[in-house]
């Protein structure tokens, strides 16, 4: 299996409980590597693009609201199967089902604040990476 890159969002219910380095420490553990990363209070214009596959869901509005309720830590992640090895460690969107061990099972608050965002496919991690970062903020 190729090194492979996912993109990552620590939200707002971490920063502001302090979690940055504790959830950081999670995604390295499970063998993902931190290969740009940037802290940033997110534009409501910023988080209606990057969440616009889900502009139809009932939960959209309430959704941006929340990822621009505080800072957020945008990463990039690299490792062997990054994009499902880092799903694995998020754990299930909905913390009631996420698995012991996982991210979001330790960390979450609630289907909403759940912590995490990680993208869920290359393809989308290609477009979600380009959406916050030029290359050359990326160093492997
Ligand atoms: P993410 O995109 O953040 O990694 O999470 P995900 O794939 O596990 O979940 P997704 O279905 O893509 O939903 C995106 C985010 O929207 C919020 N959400 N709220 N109130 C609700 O029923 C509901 N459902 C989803 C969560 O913050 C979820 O991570
Ligand atoms: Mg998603």
């Amino acid at each position: 299996m190729a090194t492979e890159r996912t993109f990552s969002i620590i939200k707002p219910d971490a920063t502001r409980r302090n979690l940055t380095g504790a959830v950081t420490a999670m995604l390295e553990e499970a063998g993902l590597r931190v290969v740009a990363s940037r802290r940033i209070q997110m534009t409501r214009e910023q988080a209606e693009g990057f969440y616009a596959v889900h502009a139809e869901r009932p939960f959209f509005a309430d959704l941006v609201g929340f990822m621009v309720s505080g800072p957020v830590v945008i990463q990039v992640l690299e490792g062997e199967n990054a994009v499902a090895r880092n799903r694995e460690v998020m754990g299930a969107t909905n913390p009631a089902n996420a698995d012991e061990g996982t991210i979001r099972k330790v960390h979450a608050e609630s289907i909403e604040a759940n912590t995490v965002h990680g993208s869920d496919s290359a393809e989308n991690a290609a477009i979600e990476i380009a959406y916050f970062f030029k290359p050359e903020e990326i160093v492997g």
